[in-house]
């Protein structure tokens, strides 16, 4: 019996110390970690805590979804004022009159060997065989070309001889009125560069292409340009479908902002057409005034270029017809501009010349010899690298500037 009692004791101690060292275990176990931070200042969906007082009520939003990390919000900094947009600074452009008048200085070079040449010559005692030998060859010079050199020289010694003694004064009116014959006085040389009504009774920009050989001035001469129409109170936009060089249609865009004219662009090595035809697009849809196209130089002997140029203008014209192609030619390249000018004139029909850089130049008379060969008035002259150095072209004031 005793044994029995000894071993229910034993057996009850050994099953007492199991049963502290399994508890024991257990509170050793690592609590694990809670499931999510608790910021305790935001009580959590489902916990009676009420918010503080003093901090706004949270919306199931602003609270989470359980499980979700809790977000702690920055509180929202003190509304700043709206920065102002920057406002591009616009120029104003000089107005158009009389520019040619305050650029005649300009003609320096072709004032020297055209005008005051002639004068001089025409001024001696006597016009023997020599001295209108020299009258030509200052003609042949400046670029007025063959045939209207001899017409002018025939006239000259006609009217020389029957004027008899001659004045100073009597001589320039008479050259002066010479030039002006051979320039023509009543061409039309009016840019259509209004809005108008289209055949079908739209409205829609006057469209005017620019085109010509590499480096002429045609990306200065269509940013001159919109500059002229923006003074005139014109709203313009610009296509860049010169789309070889990104460069090209950076420097038309910087040309615009100057005024505040939008420039519609390609990519780069896309197509030129299709630049131009979203160019015509935008102006209708802005209800623009002109939309001024700038292309591409181009040899005129490069064949595939060339009918690039047909395509851009035939493109275009599913708008409806373009006002104007203006040819831009560079006066210092003299007689060479005459050959571009017929082949640019077969693929685009040119309806202007522009004549640039006839600042430093002496050739001032290509302007009678590019409009005899090509039967298209001269429109625009470049007088210099300026942003206003470009006048309409007027006969009486070009004379005048080269009679000085
Ligand atoms: N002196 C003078 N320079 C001019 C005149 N017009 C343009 N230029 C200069 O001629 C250079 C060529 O002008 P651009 O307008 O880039 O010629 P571009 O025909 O567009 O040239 P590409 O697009 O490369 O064919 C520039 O340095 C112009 O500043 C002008 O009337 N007088
Ligand atoms: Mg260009």
């Amino acid at each position: 019996m005793e044994i029995v009692i000894l071993i229910a004791v034993i057996a009850l101690v050994v099953i007492g110390a199991t049963g502290a060292l399994v508890v024991t275990t257990r509170r050793r176990k690592p609590l694990p970690p809670p499931r999510r931070p608790v910021a305790p200042a935001e009580p959590q969906v489902g916990e009676e805590a009420a918010p503080p007082r003093e901090e706004p009520r949270r919306t199931v939003e602003d609270v989470g979804l359980p499980g979700a990390p809790v977000v702690v919000e920055e509180p929202p900094a003190p509304a700043a004022p709206p920065a102002p947009l920057p406002v591009p600074e616009l120029e104003v452009p000089e107005p158009t009159a009389g520019r040619l008048v305050r650029l005649r200085s300009r003609l320096s070079r072709s004032q020297t060997s055209l005008g005051k040449g002639l004068l001089s010559l025409l001024s001696r005692e006597h016009l023997d065989e020599d001295t209108w030998e020299e009258i030509e060859d200052t003609l042949l010079t400046a670029d007025v070309g063959v045939a209207p050199t001899q017409e002018l020289v025939d006239r000259l010694r006609t009217r020389v001889k029957v004027l008899g003694t001659r004045t100073p004064d009597e001589l320039r009116g008479l050259l002066r009125e010479e030039l002006l014959a051979l320039i023509g006085t009543d061409t039309d040389r009016a840019l259509r560069t209004a809005r108008h009504t289209a055949e079908d009774g739209t409205a829609r920009p006057a469209v005017v292409m620019v085109v010509g050989v590499n480096g002429t001035g045609k990306t200065t001469t269509t940013g001159k340009l919109a500059r002229v129409l923006v003074a005139d109170g014109r709203s313009v936009v610009l296509g860049a479908a010169d789309t070889f060089r990104a460069a090209a249609a950076d420097q038309l865009q910087t040309w615009g902002e100057r005024v505040g004219a939008r420039t519609v662009r390609g990519p780069e090595a896309g197509d030129p057409a299709s630049v131009a035809f979203d160019a015509v697009k935008e102006g209708i849809a802005e209800g623009a005034d002109t939309v001024l196209v700038d292309t591409a130089g181009r040899l005129h002997t490069k064949t595939g270029l060339m009918d690039e140029l047909g395509k851009v203008k035939r493109v275009v014209e599913k708008h409806g017809p373009v006002d104007e192609v203006l040819l831009v030619l560079d006066a210092t390249t003299g007689q060479n501009g005459l050959v571009q000018a017929r082949v640019f004139s077969e693929v685009v029909s040119i309806t202007g010349i522009v004549l640039t850089k006839l600042d430093g130049t002496a050739k001032g008379g290509i302007v009678i010899a590019v409009q005899r060969d090509l039967g298209v008035p001269v429109k625009l002259i470049g007088l210099g690298e300026g942003a206003d150095d470009l006048a309409p072209f007027e006969p009486e004031a070009f004379v005048d500037a080269l009679l000085g």
